[in-house]
Order: C-alpha cells, then structure tokens, then sequence
C-alpha cells in the first residue's frame, strides 16, 4: 500500500520478525527504486524516455489526497484498462485517468513500479481511504477491491451476488477471464503482430486456445438460454424438448442471458473488452460463437459500458 508520497504504509500490526523483514524490503526497494531505471534500461537495452520520467515523477509526487475518487492508471488501447474503466463506471464512481505512453516505456519507470511492481495496466489509486493512499493492480483484485468497497459503503452491490453459490461462480469466471482467456489473447495478437520472427505454430497455438475459450462460454450461455426458454415459454417446452421446434422460434430467443443468476455482474463485464479485439486475431465472433456475441452486444448497450468505452 502507497502513501501520498510513495512510501509503503501499514495498518496492521506486525511481528517483530515481520517488521524487521519489511524494514530491510523497504531499505531494498528504496535502492531499487533509484536503480530499476538503470537496470530495466541493461536488461531491456531500451532508453526510458526522460520526459516520461518527469511526467510521471511529477504526477505522483504533486498527487495530493483528495479523499475521494480513484485515479485509474491504463493505456489509451489496453483492454485490461477499459476493463476497469467499465466496471468503476458500473459502481457509479468518479475517477480520472492517467495513460501510460508504451512506447515511451512509462509502464517500466520507477515511479509506475512503486504502484505496480509488475509494471502493466491498469493499476488503481484509491484516494478516498483517510490518511493513506492505496494502489491496486491486477485487473482481477482491482474488480474485487472495487465490489468490497462498494458493498462495504452500500451494503450491496448490482454486479455481485448476495447468494454464495453464485459468487463461487461469478469468481470462477473472474478467474477463467484473468488467466485463461485475457492472456491467450494478448498472446496472439503479440505472434501475430509484434513478435521478431514468424513463428506460425505459436500463432496457430494460441488461437486455437482462444477458440476453445469462447467455446467454453459459448455452452455456459447457451445453457443459460435453454434453460430461461424452458422456464419462460412453457407452452412451447415440449416442443422444443422433442426437437419439434428449434429453440430459435422461440420469442426468448435474443432474450439477455448471463453467465450467473440473471442478471449481469462481473463475471460477465469482464470479458466485454476482450470480446472487442478477437477479430483482430481472425475470429468473428458473429459467425462461430452466436450467444457470445449476443451476450457482449447486450454489454454494450449499457449506459456505463457506453460512458467507459467513450472514455466519459
Ligand atoms: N494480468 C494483468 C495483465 C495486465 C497486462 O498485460 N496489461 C497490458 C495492457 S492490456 C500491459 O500493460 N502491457 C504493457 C507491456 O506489456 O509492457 C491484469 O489482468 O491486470
């Protein structure tokens, strides 16, 4: 956790073994800091822009608290971003962002590391919290930090679930997105686009790996359709169990589904900016997965999908 002026603060008491560890870790990051330029620009061979520096030197520095609203940290195509964009907007919360520059490698200065030690976006400042300021990164804990937080203030939250069956469900998809869908992606568009060398077997690889992906979600949601046609159009289940009449004659047939209880929470939002860059590793989502692409137009109506997205 980061205070105003960069340090790490505590607000837990701690062992004595603990303390001493941390006061030799915080001694070490302080040198690091001061050398991780140097060392990502050995190991990298790449020059940190000294604007870049500056800029973000001086963001972090001048970041008085505000006690309120977050500051979300991201990039002006991360999808990862946009993620986080949507789901503050979902909450209802103020927040203004900061776009890292890649090219310029802001993701990798000392200043960007002390918020997230894994120097990717987005990462989370949150302002509100009295006399301390608190950063957060991985999109998967930024979502869930976001959700504690507002069910800490309101007592509820819209995109969760009070039912602990369905918020095992919703955390398994969470999790599915974070490590087995968001990375294959970004795994293909980088051998498809970005890599040295043609490497077409990791390019087959890892689109493969998407498609098995959405196929996945494909049958959770069309589960989720049969099931709501079966409930909602009971004149016609039978017909439809004895394969008389297609499920799509069915009026519920464009009826919104989601992957848990129904209504749409983070399992599903999730994934909505993902959904928006497969065709750019040659999946149309249209043509071979029907109910995700229903799913994510369905997301993208939303007013706070639409306000995230717009970057309003
Ligand atoms: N597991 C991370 C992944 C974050 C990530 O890979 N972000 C990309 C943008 S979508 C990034 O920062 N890339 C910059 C880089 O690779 O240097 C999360 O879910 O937050």
């Amino acid at each position: 956790m980061q205070n105003s002026s960069g340090n790490t603060s505590h607000n837990a008491p701690i062992s004595n073994l603990s303390a001493g560890l941390r006061n030799q870790q915080q001694q070490q990051q302080q040198l690091n800091h001061s050398s991780i330029q140097n060392q990502y620009e050995q190991e990298t061979n790449q020059k940190l822009d000294s604007d870049s520096v500056t800029r973000l030197k001086q963001f972090f520095q001048n970041d008085s608290p505000t006690n309120e609203g977050y500051t979300l940290i991201s990039h002006r195509s991360a999808p990862n971003g946009f993620k986080i964009a949507i789901i503050l907007s979902e909450l209802n919360y103020n927040f203004s962002t900061i776009l890292l520059d890649f090219n310029k490698g802001e993701q990798r200065t000392p200043e960007f590391l002390a918020i997230n030690p894994n120097g990717r976006v987005p990462a989370l400042i949150d302002h509100s919290c009295q006399d301390q300021q608190v950063s957060i990164w991985e999109s998967g804990a930024i979502i869930l930090y976001l959700v504690n937080k507002k069910l800490k203030e309101e007592g509820s939250c819209l995109i969760w679930s009070d039912n602990i069956i369905e918020q095992s469900q919703i955390l398994s998809w969470l999790f599915f997105q974070t490590s087995g869908h968001s990375p294959m992606i970004g795994q293909a568009l980088h051998f498809k686009y970005f890599h040295s060398t043609s490497v077409p077997s990791a390019i087959d690889r890892y689109i493969d790996e998407v498609r098995r992906v959405y196929g996945v979600l494909e049958m959770a949601l069309a589960e989720r359709r049969e099931a709501i046609i079966m409930e909602m159009d009971a004149e016609n289940a039978a017909s439809y169990s004895a394969g008389l009449t297609p499920l799509s004659e069915s009026r519920y047939f464009e009826y919104p589904v989601w992957l848990v209880g129904d209504k749409v929470t983070i399992a599903d939002l999730c994934f909505v900016t993902w959904n928006y860059v497969v065709d750019r590793i040659g999946i149309d989502l249209k043509a071979e997965f029907p109910e995700v692409y229903k799913w994510t137009k369905h997301m993208m109506r939303r007013p706070a999908v639409i306000r995230a997205l717009k970057g309003s």
